[in-house]
């Protein structure tokens, strides 16, 4: 087969001076960074849903993206042609990972037979172009909300014939996912929410996405697939509330079906906003009870109220990522996937280029910033300092267990008032932050 980028040759790192837009001005693959290569920091991966699917339609018109190489038929040969480009794409890109739903990479057939005999045809190429170029699977997951079937939920839906026919679709991409050698599988709940709660029996819904989870992990033990299961908050968008809300809902529904210890948090940053949160403050909650799994890098329009997918390009954001993922010690199993795509206007092939570039180079200056801003250290003490009174004296007590409200009592009653409060110098930190951007 033909290339399909034949004027594109393999992007390559110039500096920060280059003003090749085919080049990386940051992002240096072998560049060591806090005793780790910018490649194993950011583990950076390709989505195939967004760039090698998406047609650039929306709720007012239909596809502006016609792509050369694909007929937009829904014959497995046509989606073996676009494993072959997509590797290349992504190879060019200098990408080690990607990351698919079952239905992004293989049509779906009459029966369930038919669909998985098309996916097992498909993933014999994209099992042939890993072996060829090196590139890895980040995570696979199943497409639990196209089909019409999905209308009320998968796992939370009404009919118990549709939970049958998830559990058998995840099935069938986890073995998929572990044959292709999968690092993880995600599971973002779709339709998993209630668009009224007119028609919904919540405790049922929630108790019965807790079993197919939990059927999930015994399948995984039962195949050895010994990947990094995930689940990715989102509040709403399909539905009007998704269970899934943010990383504190996750982590109480984890907690309480008892799942905690199987899945980490697969976070993204369109989610955060629209749950009205930043996405730091979601790095933040899932990194204080030890599951900050992967990201799916992206950002939202502060103007417009949902989930655009637009790729990150805001340093300040990037920054403040890879300070939080840094400070919880990296990413392990996870990566920075892209789950972005170009804009409706952006159809032509290069842009898909412009796109990942971009957002890699904006991922590699945060990642500089960030190490920059831990080396330097004032940070870090500023807030060693501010907590300074729990590492003594009462504070020591409280923490270890040797205070009770009478002893506190006593104390306060012996002291008379509190030691004076110092400032928390919001603005003078900003500031410093902003020495380093
Ligand atoms: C949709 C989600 C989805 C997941 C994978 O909003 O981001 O793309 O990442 O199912
Ligand atoms: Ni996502
Ligand atoms: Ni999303």
């Amino acid at each position: 087969m033909s290339e399909a980028f034949p004027k594109i040759s393999k992007v390559q790192y110039e500096g920060a001076k280059s003003k090749n837009p085919l080049a990386f001005k940051h992002y240096n693959a072998d560049e060591v960074v806090e005793g780790k290569t910018m490649r194993d920091h950011l583990r950076f991966s390709v989505v195939y849903w967004h760039t090698f699917r998406g047609r650039g339609a929306d709720m007012f018109g239909g596809p502006t993206v016609f792509r050369p190489w694909d007929d937009n038929s829904d014959s497995v040969e046509n989606a073996q042609k676009r494993v072959r480009v997509a590797f290349e794409f992504i190879e060019k890109l200098g990408a080690p990972f990607y990351a698919f739903h079952d239905r992004d990479v293989a049509p779906e057939g009459a029966t369930l037979t038919d669909t998985n005999k098309n996916l097992d045809a498909v993933a014999k190429v994209l099992k042939e172009e890993q072996k060829r170029t090196g590139i890895g699977l980040l995570w696979g997951t199943a497409c639990l909300f196209v089909h019409p079937r999905f209308a009320h939920g998968a796992a939370t839906s009404c009919n118990a014939d549709v939970f049958a026919y998830a559990a058998a679709q995840v099935k069938k991409a986890l073995e998929v996912t572990h044959d292709l050698g999968g690092e993880g599988y995600v599971f973002w709940g779709g339709r998993e929410g209630y668009s009224t709660l007119l028609n919904t029996n919540m405790k049922r819904e929630l108790d019965h996405l807790a079993k197919f989870l939990h059927m999930a992990v015994e399948h995984k033990k039962k195949i050895g697939f010994k990947g990094q299961f995930y689940i990715e908050p989102k509040p709403k968008e399909p539905t009007k509330h998704q269970y899934d809300s943010d990383a504190a809902a996750c982590l109480n529904f984890l907690r309480e079906y008892g799942l905690k210890d199987h899945l980490k948090l697969n976070l993204e940053t369109n989610h955060a906003t629209l749950a009205g949160h930043s996405m730091q403050h979601e790095l933040e909650v899932a990194a204080a009870a030890d599951a900050l799994g992967s990201i799916d890098a992206n950002t939202g329009d502060a103007l417009l109220g949902w989930d655009t997918d637009q790729f990150p390009t805001d340093i300040y954001l990037t920054t403040q990522c890879m300070l939080s993922i840094l400070n919880a010690g990296g990413l392990k199993t996870g990566g920075v996937n892209f789950d972005a795509k170009v804009r409706r206007e952006s159809f032509e092939v290069d842009d898909l280029f412009y796109a990942h570039i971009g957002g890699m180079d904006a991922f590699a200056r945060g990642l500089k910033i960030a190490a920059a801003i831990r080396k330097d250290g004032r940070l870090a003490e500023f807030v060693k300092a501010r907590y300074s009174s729990w590492d003594r004296d009462i504070g020591q007590d409280i923490e270890l267990g040797r205070a009770n409200f009478e002893t506190l009592e006593k104390y306060m009653l012996k002291k008379g008032d509190v030691a004076p409060n110092t400032s928390g110098r919001q603005e003078f930190l900003e500031n410093l932050i902003n020495e380093f951007i």
